[in-house]
């Protein structure tokens, strides 16, 4: 199975953070030294990057190197605000500017870049239109390939068994369970993303927002939309 870094931002990766520091070699508080956890670390190298990850952080907890919960609000960050805000920006735009939306999605890397979001799990994407006839929604289900430029960190529940498994056999039954009931006439597409492809989706607009800026607009744009499990969210009033 394909393994990709994909739960952390770049910098966590273990051979650069494990630089011993200026008199390495005794006793840490946390009982190791620094060639103990150099070894601890290459045992664990073999290991899906989660544990690594995990194992690092434990470690640099222990020695006083990172607070945990300061750890959690920069993943939170990630994946809750900066990423999503980022592809949030690239639909309102969208749906705001055809000759915008026509670049997106006849060449999504360049369209996306010409906002400024570019990075690593950001190539080669492709943008999905969703329609009234066709529903598009992305999944991994070797791993959790995500497009990290426009979305951030993904869920949990997006690298979950559950969902890789069965938003390919059970589509609408799982759409459902995220409140995402579509008309029998949809058809629902699943696009399997991979290292060499992320897909984003560009949700419908909601109707009754014609009055609405782009700033206004990217508001109703959340993450899930742009995984394709749940639609744009309606304006609270009516434009
Ligand atoms: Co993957």
């Amino acid at each position: 199975m394909t393994r990709t870094p994909s739960q952390q931002p770049e910098p966590a990766e273990p051979e650069r953070t494990a630089t011993p520091p200026a008199g390495a070699g005794e006793a840490a508080a946390g009982g190791l030294d620094w060639t103990q956890s150099a070894q601890a670390l290459a045992s664990v190298a073999g290991l899906d990057i989660a544990v690594r990850v995990k194992a690092l952080e434990e470690l640099l907890t222990r020695k006083g190197l990172v607070d945990p919960q300061a750890l959690d609000a920069v993943v939170d960050l990630y994946e809750n605000r900066i990423g999503p805000r980022n592809g949030a920006r690239v639909v309102a735009r969208a749906w705001t500017d055809p000759a915008y939306r026509a670049r997106l999605l006849a060449d999504a890397d360049a369209a996306i870049a010409e906002l400024g979001f570019t990075g690593a799990q950001g190539e080669n994407m492709v943008v999905l239109e969703n329609t009234a006839e066709v529903h598009n929604v992305i999944v991994c289900t070797l791993c959790s390939c995500y497009p990290w430029p426009v979305l951030g960190l993904p869920p949990n529940w997006y690298k979950s068994m559950p969902y890789r498994s069965r938003i390919v056999r059970e589509p609408r039954a799982v759409l459902a369970e995220f409140g995402t009931v579509l008309p029998a006439s949809t058809e629902v597409r699943v696009w399997d993303s991979n290292s060499e492809l992320r897909y984003m989706v560009l949700p419908r607009r909601p109707a009754g927002t014609e009055g609405l800026d782009a700033e206004a607009l990217a508001a109703l744009v959340t993450r899930d939309s742009m995984i394709g499990v749940a639609e744009a969210r309606q304006p609270e009033r009516a434009a």
